[in-house]
């Protein structure tokens, strides 16, 4: 489904695993701070509804969008979480910086995915302007924060019943 028809906050509970037993770290950008606040709440709700207890979930915040891979690999080494989710929102400006900051982001997740034992979630928002982001971030899409969320504990799942 296109994501401009799929609403990023409707999930089949039956499909969410309990995270009574799960630790999760949550990075998240201070660039466009309103959009990554909300997508911030939007993972918390998410994670405590499905069971995370407060103490397991460790929220650390990095100035860019760029730099999220570098802040989720010290929140992994330093955590061990099951799954960390790395939040932030890129909005395409006048300048290359939106490319660049896209391609960064995106090859340090991937590379953080293959290097490490554990999964972190891309839960970056990379739209055209502001309404798309907020769209995204709590309006008529959804938020994207709470669909990384559901996406960190399928996947924390998914690690547990495969490499136990
Ligand atoms: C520099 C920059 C620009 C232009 N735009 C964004 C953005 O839309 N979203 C975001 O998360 N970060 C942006 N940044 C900051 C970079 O991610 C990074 O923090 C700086 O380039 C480091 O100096």
């Amino acid at each position: 489904m296109s994501s401009s028809l799929k609403n990023l906050s409707d999930h089949d509970p039956a499909s969410i695993p309990d995270g009574s037993k799960m630790k999760f770290g949550i990075v998240v950008s201070e660039w466009n701070e309103e959009i990554t606040a909300a997508l911030l709440n939007g993972a918390l709700s998410r994670l405590k509804k499905e069971g995370v207890r407060e103490e397991n979930i460790h929220v650390k915040t990095v100035p860019g969008s760029f730099e999220l891979p570098y802040g989720s690999r010290i929140v992994a080494e330093q955590f061990s979480p099951h799954a960390v989710i790395c939040l932030g929102c890129v909005i395409r400006g006048e300048t290359s910086h939106f490319d660049y900051i896209c391609q960064g982001v995106t090859k340090g997740i991937t590379e953080l995915n293959l290097d490490y034992d554990i999964p972190f979630i891309f839960g970056v928002l990379t739209t055209e302007n502001q309404q798309q982001a907020l769209d995204r971030s709590g309006g008529k899409h959804g938020n994207k924060g709470d669909e990384a969320a559901v996406t960190a504990l399928k996947m924390a799942a998914f690690r547990n019943i495969l490499l136990q």
